[in-house]
């Protein structure tokens, strides 16, 4: 299996609780390396154009909202298969429907305070992490 890179990020809600550490502790154990973080507040028009893909579903402007209400931690992630391997170990977008033992079922508060970001294809990973990183901001 190739070892691939992803994009992560740990939302508001996570943040607030002072979970920025244990979140990375899973995606760890998961077998994931972090090879970029930063904590960042986005601005409003760095999470609108971000979820641009979402700009026409209902929960869009409370997404932008949520996203923009405190701080955020962005990885990139490091390992074999990334971008599965992190949403493994995330769960599902519902924290109601996700496994035990993943970051969602463990922290989520709610369909949209889901504690986490990830990719959901390598090309997409590789544009959102050019979206929040320069090239030397990542260290192999
Ligand atoms: P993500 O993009 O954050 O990794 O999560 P995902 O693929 O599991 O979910 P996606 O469908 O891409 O939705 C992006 C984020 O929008 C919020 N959301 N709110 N209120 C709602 O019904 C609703 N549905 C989605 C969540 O924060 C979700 O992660
Ligand atoms: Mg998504």
């Amino acid at each position: 299996m190739a070892v691939t890179r992803t994009f992560s990020i740990i939302k508001p809600d996570a943040t607030r609780r002072n979970l920025t550490g244990a979140v990375t502790k899973m995606l760890e154990e998961a077998g994931l390396r972090v090879v970029a973080s930063k904590r960042i507040k986005m601005s409003e028009d760095q999470a609108k154009k971000f979820y641009e893909v979402h700009s026409e579903r209902p929960f869009y402007g409370e997404l932008v909202d949520f996203m923009t209400s405190g701080p955020v931690v962005v990885q990139v992630l490091e390992g074999e298969d990334a971008v599965k391997r992190n949403r493994d170990v995330m769960g599902a977008t519902n924290p109601a429907d996700a496994e035990e033992g993943t970051i969602r079922k463990t922290y989520a508060e709610s369909i949209e305070a889901n504690s986490v970001h990830g990719s959901d294809s390598d090309e997409n990973a590789a544009n959102e992490i050019d979206f929040f990183f320069s090239k030397d901001e990542i260290v192999g």
